[in-house]
């Protein structure tokens, strides 16, 4: 990718970038990203003096380190088209390609998030507040959908447990609910039944806290497109896509396990947890293999679906004497 003074960003073909350019295309992406905090070309984005002032931390990171362990997955970057062109975001219809279509209008400014439940004094940040809480830094995830396919996508943003520290949780606080925009001025999916809205999910207090839990305002270097959560949403790479709430307004710290929009829609199928495991099949379906999106040829070959999707040494130990079968 590459910034210019006039047309903004422009990305060279993402189908170039193999494992091996990584580290140079990062650094190329915060120094853009920098610059395009200092020459405004996110235009009337509100939170780009947070996004200036927190470029220089990231770029301080040398070469492809970054300050998570297991947060940059070395395999070839999905194209940014198909990254946001083939979607789930129900809100917006549930044909992968409605949410690009439908979500372009979003109205992402003003945003606010209210912090609420079990904290010391519930509040309400306003999304350029939010931004600034801790230092902008990417990851490179991969994402895994339940339906079976996957991506490998760079997203910007930082560990939601620096949000969560700022809420001052109480000691009840169990949980972590996320939940997301439901407007139905602005989103016509919702004129359907198939989900309960608003779109909710939650984590375990320590899964939010683990560091690879991101809270994401960007991705490829930009901010996030509409279809794919603007103006922030979760990334919990070793979970099923679906626990990665989008266009998040609320963060409830609970002292009960809440349920989810899935859950409530199928229980049998779709748990709590939903931690990635080839072990455990879907009722209808095997989970032991993924097809990877923007490889889907004729001959394109499925890959091997990984335990907790490839970040097993870090998150394992969360799930240790857990029957993954029955809490799956
Ligand atoms: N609010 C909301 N968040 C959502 C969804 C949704 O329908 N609504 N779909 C989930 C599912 S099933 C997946 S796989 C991911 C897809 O994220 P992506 O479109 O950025 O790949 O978003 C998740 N977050
Ligand atoms: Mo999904």
């Amino acid at each position: 990718m590459h910034f210019h003074r006039d047309r903004g960003f422009v990305h060279r073909a993402s189908s170039e970038i193999t494992p091996r350019r990584l580290a140079e295309t990062r650094r190329d992406w915060l120094r853009d990203l920098a610059l395009a905090a200092a020459g405004s070309s996110l235009g009337a984005f509100a939170a780009r003096d947070a996004l200036a002032s927190t470029a220089p931390a990231s770029r301080a990171l040398p070469g492809l380190r970054s300050s998570v362990d297991g947060a940059l997955t070395m395999e070839k970057l999905t194209p940014r088209e198909d990254a946001s062109g083939y979607n789930n975001f129900y809100e917006f219809g549930t044909d992968k390609a409605d949410p690009a279509q439908r979500a372009q209008g979003l109205k992402t400014q003003p945003w606010r998030v209210s912090l609420e439940g079990e904290v010391k004094a519930p509040r309400t940040l306003d999304l350029d507040a939010l931004i600034k809480l801790a230092p902008m830094e990417e990851r490179v995830y991969r994402l895994r959908c339940v339906e079976g396919w996957s991506m490998v996508v760079p997203w910007l943003g930082w560990s939601l447990s620096h949000l969560i520290k700022a809420a001052e949780p109480t000691g009840n606080a169990k949980f972590v609910q996320f939940v997301t925009l439901a407007d139905a001025a602005q989103m016509p999916g919702l004129r359907s039944r198939v989900l309960d809205w608003p779109y909710v999910e939650a984590l375990r207090m320590d899964e939010a806290m683990h560091p690879l839990a991101m809270l994401v305002f960007g991705m490829y270097g930009e901010l996030l497109p509409p279809q794919n959560g603007a103006p922030l949403r979760l990334a919990v790479p070793w979970k099923y896509g679906f626990k990665s709430a989008k266009s998040i307004v609320a963060i409830r710290f609970l002292a009960q396990q809440p349920r989810t929009s899935w859950e409530k829609a199928a229980p049998s199928e779709y748990g709590f947890y939903s931690n990635v495991n080839p072990n455990v099949d879907h009722p209808r379906w095997s989970q032991a293999s993924e097809r990877r999106i923007g490889e889907d040829g004729l001959f394109a070959k499925r890959r091997r679906t990984l335990m907790f999707n490839g970040y097993e040494a870090q998150v394992g130990a969360l799930y240790a004497g857990l029957d993954l079968k029955k809490f799956y």
